[in-house]
């Protein structure tokens, strides 16, 4: 039997520059994974909790060693001579030895890593790619994921004003993930040449949008289409918008500040702002329309808009099955955004994604804006079958470097796996005509 012969972690940088943490699992065969994890800037509330020194004197405070520590001193010594073929019987020894509800004593960080780290080497043990192994034993068939690109950035992923963090394009109406991905980089190209013409910026926010200084939300709605139109393709029929609000950044005393127009809207002046919005522009897809923990907000948003649009919970579900349960229980949202980081383990993630597809909820695997070369996040989306992917825009490594991972799974001749653009379109095209 192949064991775990070595775990070893490191401090490495993301794409931010800032410290996080890496795995590297050697194998009794000599055979050796790494995984690293991400880290979000407009984290919610309830995550879980990702383990920083404190100590200002190295990277502002933002060093992972003590995380690292805890791989190597404490959970290292847990898992070896183990095989890493039973996930779940390992994620569960690491929620046990942290011994946490929110994973704070040995860091969500180093356990996901090692995590991460266990899942590529059991794909080694199995000779398997990634995602075929993540899908022993599911009885779920395969498919490749529709991304949603997020071509201009907003919010706390840029400092252009925009209060929105998120304006992203889903390629849903071709036949397969390579012609996807291309009619998202040849209106990504579009919406450069126009930037740049009209005398905006062409600078990049973290996940690798545009960032220009725009008067309004709907400024930029209006150069995406023009974008879309000008590389030739339709909005509406092939592409369609996506908006992350990712409003707990602008809520505030009941209020959402909506600064860059100079508005202060409650919930309800909200739900209205979306709905004009929705009637207005192609847009099949809302994440945190509403606050964290605006439970009653989120009520309102989902009985107006839960029949027309995909209404995502990031912040509000944090990859959380009990908070998901809730929202399930309560009909609120209608959609998952699913990030690994946010609780910790493979398995509490895949149990997440279940969960949601019981339930009827549509699900989107997504990066972090501090991401890594690390594209375990495509892999998984296409091993469970998630509808999305939110990987970022259209350029820098750190994006590019998932988008290239679901290409080489397309290519895999040994697996036919069709593109859910389709399935996507007619499930929310036809909820927005209704
Ligand atoms: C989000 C994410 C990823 P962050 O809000 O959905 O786009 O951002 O990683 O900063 O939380
Ligand atoms: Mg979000």
């Amino acid at each position: 039997m192949i064991v775990i012969q070595q775990l070893i972690a490191r401090e490495i940088l993301d794409s931010r520059g800032i410290p996080t943490v890496e795995v590297e699992l050697t194998l009794s065969n000599g055979l050796i994974t790494v995984a690293s994890v991400p880290s979000g800037a407009s984290t919610g509330e309830h995550e879980a909790c990702e383990l920083r020194d404190g100590n200002w004197q190295r990277y502002l405070g933002k060093g992972v060693l003590k995380a690292v520590v805890n791989v190597n001193d404490v959970i290292a010594p847990t898992l070896l001579n183990q095989s890493p073929l039973d996930q779940a019987s390992i994620d569960q020894q690491l929620i046990v030895l942290d011994g946490t509800l929110n994973k704070s004593h040995l860091g969500a960080n180093a356990i996901l890593a090692v995590s991460l780290a266990v899942a590529k080497a059991a794909a080694i043990c199995r000779q398997l790619p990634l995602f075929a192994s993540l899908n022993v034993g599911t009885a779920q068939a395969m498919s490749i994921p529709a991304p949603m690109m997020n071509i201009i950035n907003g919010g706390a992923h840029a400092n252009n004003g925009l209060n929105f963090q998120e304006f992203m394009i889903m390629p849903l109406g071709f036949d397969d993930f390579p012609r996807a991905l291309q009619a998202g980089v040849e209106i990504f190209q579009a919406l450069k040449k126009i930037l740049n013409t009209r005398g905006f910026s062409t600078s990049v926010g973290d996940e690798g949008g545009f960032a220009p200084a725009l008067a309004s939300h709907r400024a930029a709605l209006d150069l995406i289409l023009e974008a879309i139109n000008s590389a030739g393709y339709s909005a509406g029929t092939q592409i369609f918008l996506s908006l992350d609000l990712a409003s707990s950044e602008f809520y505030q005393e009941g209020l959402y500040h909506l600064s860059c127009e100079n508005l202060h809207l409650d919930a309800a002046a909200l739900v209205d702002y979306l709905s004009a919005l929705v009637e207005d522009y192609p847009i099949l897809s809302i994440e945190d329309a509403m606050a964290e923990n605006d439970w009653a907000g989120w009520q309102l948003l989902t009985l107006r808009l839960g029949h027309k649009v995909q209404l995502v919970g990031d912040d509000l579900f944090v990859t959380n099955t009990r908070l998901l349960q809730r929202g399930i229980d309560q009909h609120i949202a209608n959609a998952i955004l699913i990030k690994p980081n946010q609780i910790g383990t493979l398995t509490e993630t895949m149990a997440a994604i279940q969960c949601a597809k019981r339930a009827g909820y549509q699900t989107i695997v997504s990066h972090r804006s501090g991401e890594t070369e690390d594209t375990t996040i495509a892999d998984l989306a296409v091993s469970l079958a998630a509808d999305q992917i939110k990987t970022g825009s259209l350029c820098r490594t750190d994006r590019m470097a998932k988008y290239n991972q679901l290409l080489r799974i397309s290519a895999d001749k040994a697996y036919t796996l069709a593109y859910a653009g389709p399935r996507i379109l007619q499930c929310l095209a036809n909820m927005k005509v209704t």
